[in-house]
């Protein structure tokens, strides 16, 4: 079989995550850097128009899910539990964090990241929506260390990668971080940070952003941010 390829770009949390889901599975760190794009050849590929997608010798795959399920089915098994119930959590897992906590953070990102005015009332129905959604991962999540149990999963993977800009907007907007009032979670976030995929994955992040945010003109301030991070370290 074909070694799958992953495209896209290290400032997308969807890109980081399956690039993140690679690394883990021993498919190594490399990739086509690649930005969104809406022309035929791109949509041949990622028929939204969306990074990451894969390359998998087969044809083009999109949707960070549905290429996690792919690679680890085809790679794995590694970041799904054996058991069907506790994989079904860990998929419950995964839906909350990315209907109820990135997508409300992404309708954000343009007043943040990408120098748009910030409009009060989506900014207030965004955060309630993260408050709920931290309820339940308060709820459901085991931390020991990892979300589901003593096990990576990809709801971890997901969940981090997510994390890393969703913090950047309640920072910028003037919120408590979505950890930050969650004790629980210290031991997970020190588990990921651990990791050699998180820090090949956060490396490349660094730099993309930096460039990112200067060609946008966005008002988020990234060193006030980790000046931030350190005192509640
Ligand atoms: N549901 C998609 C979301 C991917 C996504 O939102 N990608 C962003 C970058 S993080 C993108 O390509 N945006 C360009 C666009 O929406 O046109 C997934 O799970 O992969």
């Amino acid at each position: 079989m074909t070694a799958p390829v992953l495209h896209g770009y290290p400032v997308s949390n969807w890109f980081n995550c399956a690039r993140a889901a690679m690394i883990e599975l021993g498919l190594g760190a490399d990739y086509v850097a690649t930005r969104a794009a809406g022309d035929d050849g791109f949509l041949a590929n990622s028929a939204m128009g969306k990074i990451p997608w894969l390359d998998t010798g087969r044809g083009g795959l999109a949707e960070t899910v549905a290429i996690l399920e792919y690679l680890e089915e085809t790679s794995g098994p590694l970041l799904l539990p054996d058991d069907v119930f506790e994989r079904a959590r860990v998929r419950q897992l995964f839906n909350i964090v990315q209907l109820y906590i990135e997508l409300p953070m992404r309708s954000l990102y343009p007043a943040v990241f990408m120098g748009e005015p910030v409009d009060p009332d989506a900014a207030t129905a965004a955060f309630a929506m993260t408050d709920r959604a931290m309820r339940a991962l308060h709820q459901l999540c085991l931390c020991q260390p990892f979300l589901t149990g003593s096990a990576l999963t990809m709801a971890d993977l997901a969940a981090f990668h997510i994390f890393e800009l969703a913090n950047r907007v309640c920072f910028h907007l003037g919120r408590d971080g979505l950890l930050d009032r969650q004790p629980g979670f210290g031991r997970w976030l020190h588990a990921m940070q651990g990791r050699e995929s998180t820090k090949i994955v956060l490396a490349d992040f660094a730099p993309a952003f930096a460039e990112y945010r200067a060609a946008r003109g966005a008002a988020f301030d990234e060193e006030a941010y980790q000046a931030q991070r350190k005192v509640h370290a």
